[in-house]
């Protein structure tokens, strides 16, 4: 009698729940996500997409875990609080996140007609490291992998299954001495990302502020087995090495807020070197990059300037400046669909751009998510669907 009670209580609120989240998701274009990096609770935040690119009402789903703020020259930093890109990365439907005050990962569904309530699969996963900052995943082999860029610092995968996240293979330490919180930027992991064909997994380390940063190459076998020996590449004219955006195989842009960002080529021992430097003209930190392949550019976002560059993939010469929100006083992650491009600002906001159309680029909507929470805590941008 009583069970059968209880029972009726959840089945109601069950459908009370699906009715409600109906209603407030009405847009067709999928969701954009972005990661709440609270100390006192991570959340997923989801902003359902309409149509027309523009962005609907933000959501808070938990990550089960905790956030970490990074300290900097005056104490806990108030913007990029993980000193890095791809804190949160999305793959048809999976979602993945971090958490860096409890180290571990965060592995979510997204319901395709529901985009803006992701949910969590299984509990979080420890990544046996501290304070992961940046994660990829490779669709062939079903795998994800975070930096992790605290005390224990390295790399840890994970296979994904129905019920959750799986290590797949040791925890890979890495040389790096710091501290939980992370004092940066310099000094941090800033990106993770596998080149296209998956056979290989990237890792960006900043430089310490007098010498060069690195990249860790990270062979992963056909059978999905990441090799724990990187090839390790410390080209002279990478100094902050920081996001690293594939164009193809063996070519890439790494953005460099010491100057702007090179182009790199990718060499058959997995030996990475510059092929061309971009110094941007008044860049302040050009910390993030994108590569649109439609138009064969990169775009590089400064946190320091509300125009992006778009600097030509095949020339690398710089081929364009869109002029950005105005108010946004410089531009964090980004996350490209066609030929809609989205933008965590400096200020409390995202930034909603058509990059193609009768009049050229044009800015669509300037979401202010100030009434909303903390900017501090606002770190990394995906979509869905990704493309
Ligand atoms: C690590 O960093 C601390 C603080 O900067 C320093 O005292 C220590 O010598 C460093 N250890 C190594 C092995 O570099
Ligand atoms: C990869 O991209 C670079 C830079 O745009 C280009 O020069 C090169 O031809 C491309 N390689 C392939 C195999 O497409
Ligand atoms: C981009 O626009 C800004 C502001 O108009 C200007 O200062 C800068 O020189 C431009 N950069 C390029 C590469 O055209
Ligand atoms: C292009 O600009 C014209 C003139 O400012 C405006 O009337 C028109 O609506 C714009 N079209 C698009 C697609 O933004
Ligand atoms: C994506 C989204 O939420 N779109 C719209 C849903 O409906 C509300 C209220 O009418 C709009 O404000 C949103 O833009």
């Amino acid at each position: 009698m009583r069970a059968s009670g209880i029972y009726l209580l959840s089945l109601s609120s069950l459908v009370l729940g699906a009715a409600v989240r109906r209603s407030s998701s009405n847009g067709t274009g999928g969701a954009l996500y972005l990661l709440e990096n609270n100390p006192a609770g991570a959340n997923i935040v989801s902003l359902g997409i309409n149509s027309d690119g523009t962005l609907g009402a933000p959501v808070r789903t938990s990550t089960g875990g905790t956030g970490l703020v990074g300290t900097g020259n005056q104490g806990p930093v108030q913007v990029d609080s993980l000193f890095s890109q791809d804190a949160v990365h999305v793959a048809g439907e999976h979602l993945f996140t971090v958490n860096a005050g409890s180290s571990s990962i965060a592995y979510f569904h997204i319901p395709p007609n529901d985009p803006t309530h992701p949910v969590l699969v299984g509990e979080p996963a420890s990544t046996r490291g501290d304070v992961p900052n940046s994660v990829a995943y490779s669709p062939k082999h079903k795998l994800v992998c975070a930096t992790n860029t605290g005390p224990r610092a390295g790399v840890s995968c994970f296979s994904i299954t129905e019920n959750g996240l799986t290590p797949s293979g040791a925890f890979m330490p890495l040389p790096l001495n710091q501290t939980s919180p992370p004092t940066g930027p310099p000094n941090t992991f800033s990106d993770i990302v596998f080149n296209p064909a998956q056979t290989t997994l990237f890792v960006t380390l900043k430089g310490d502020g007098v010498n060069p940063g690195s990249i860790f190459a990270f062979p992963v076998s056909g059978a999905g087995v990441v090799s724990p020996k990187p090839r390790v590449s410390r080209p002279a004219e990478l100094l902050t090495d920081f996001a690293m955006s594939f164009i193809n195989d063996t070519h890439a842009f790494v953005a460099d807020p010491a100057y702007g960002g090179s182009f790199v080529r990718v060499g058959c021992g997995l030996d990475v070197s510059v092929t061309r430097k971009v110094t941007i003209p008044g860049q302040v930190a050009a910390c993030w990059s994108r590569y649109d392949a439609r138009r064969d550019e990169v775009l590089v976002f400064d946190a320091g300037v509300s125009d992006i560059t778009a600097v030509a993939a095949q020339s690398g010469e710089i081929a364009r400046n869109i002029t950005g929100v105005a108010e946004a006083m410089g531009q964090f992650d980004a996350v490209l669909r066609g030929d809609r491009l989205y933008v965590l600002e400096n200020a409390p906001g995202i930034g909603v751009y058509a990059l193609a159309g009768a009049n050229g680029t044009s800015i669509l909507q300037n979401f202010d998510l100030s009434a909303f929470g903390k900017r501090q805590f606002f770190q990394g941008l995906a979509i869905y669907p990704s493309a």
